[in-house]
């Protein structure tokens, strides 16, 4: 357990229910548990609290969420990159802000300086390492979770509203809840604990239709994902000595394919099912840096590696970051060398 974490969610829907303007916000990039997340409690706000809130995302969601935002009232997601101006005024005009799935506000992107110069009450919830705790009035954060839409679940149970039954959750905050989840665990691959199987089965005998969203999130790709995945793991594969497998995606590639970012999710999953791989890391070129994404298995802590070499930090198992080119190595080119050399470095030592 991290910061000042408050466990109890009775008083939850109390400090929602005291303020007027709402705001929930997200990390950028947002993924299953950013999206699920801040669906679930917007429509628990409005369901159940019977209150207007704003769900404010910074950039683009993956084709395969955006299931999770249909049937939200009018008007109440405002996405920064294409309305930022709205976005901005929600979150200064806010009297209480939810940060959902993030540790910081610098997670968030073009949201981060409207969020720190809010003046309104700030609420975080979340299951990453080391959350920023002084910059929040109120903290629940838990690692020991599969997810923000978890720890959501558990302190949405113990309102009073709620009362540990799940049948009163509003149906469409127990499908984005159940979505949050299956995509941080990676369909009960990983970050699996005994409360989480509890709300899944809890969920389930609420009605959630889990085979529908299982064929929302994984059967809905393009084409293309699956070609340019055939392709990098074919061609692009490298296994270091140490047991360290990385891939790299330059925009050529992507462009090649015809790729957008949000469609090379999870691909570096893959190589740890090879089993001499402890660790598996995933470049994707941006501008002037490349996006990373870091997993390890037990035993290796690719939160570690993930703060050490690559900017950035997130679960023990799972974490992201980015390198920079010129700052961090002198070209793109030079990315597959630093990883050889970092992790080298990380696991012998040399
Ligand atoms: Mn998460």
């Amino acid at each position: 357990m991290e910061g000042k974490s408050i466990i109890s969610g009775t008083g939850f829907a109390g400090i929602l229910s005291g303020v007027r303007r709402i705001v929930i916000a997200v990390h950028s990039h947002p993924d299953g548990d950013a999206i699920g997340s801040g669906a679930g409690l917007l429509h628990f706000i409005g369901e159940t609290l019977g209150k207007e809130a704003v769900l404010t995302i910074p950039d683009p969601i993956p084709d395969n969420l955006s299931f999770l935002l249909e049937g939200v009232p009018h008007g109440s997601v405002l996405f920064h990159h294409e309305n930022p101006e709205e976005t901005v005024s929600a979150i200064s005009e806010a009297d209480l802000i939810v940060c959902l799935d993030m540790n910081a506000f610098n997670r968030s992107g073009a949201l981060e300086e409207p969020l720190a110069a809010s003046g309104a009450k700030k609420v975080l919830v979340d299951h990453h390492l080391n959350p920023d705790s002084g910059a929040f009035d109120i903290v629940f954060s838990d690692t020991r979770v599969s997810s923000t839409c978890e720890l959501l679940y558990r302190i949405l149970m113990e309102t009073e509203q709620i009362g540990h039954d799940a049948s009163r959750l509003p149906h469409a905050t127990a499908t984005a809840l159940m979505a949050g989840m299956t995509t941080d665990t990676n369909n009960f691959a990983n970050s699996v604990f005994p409360g989480t199987l509890a709300m899944a089965s809890a969920l389930l005998a609420a009605g959630v239709d889990r085979d529908a969203i299982v064929n929302e999130i994984y059967r809905t790709y393009r084409e293309n994902r699956i070609r340019l995945m055939g392709y990098l793991l074919d061609k692009r594969l490298c296994i270091t000595p140490c047991g360290v497998a990385y891939m790299i995606l330059d925009k050529e590639t992507m462009s090649r394919f015809r790729i957008t970012e949000g469609e090379t999710e999870g691909f570096v999953n893959i190589p740890l099912s090879i089993g001499r791989v402890r660790m598996s890391i995933f470049l994707r070129e941006d501008e002037g840096f490349f996006r990373v994404s870091v997993r390890s298995k037990e035993g290796t802590s690719a939160n570690s590696l993930a703060m050490k070499y690559f900017n950035g930090g997130g679960h023990e198992l799972a974490a992201g970051g980015k390198l920079f080119f010129p700052a961090d190595i002198p070209s793109r080119e030079d990315a597959a060398p630093y990883i050889v050399r970092v992790t080298g470095v990380f696991f012998e030592g040399k």
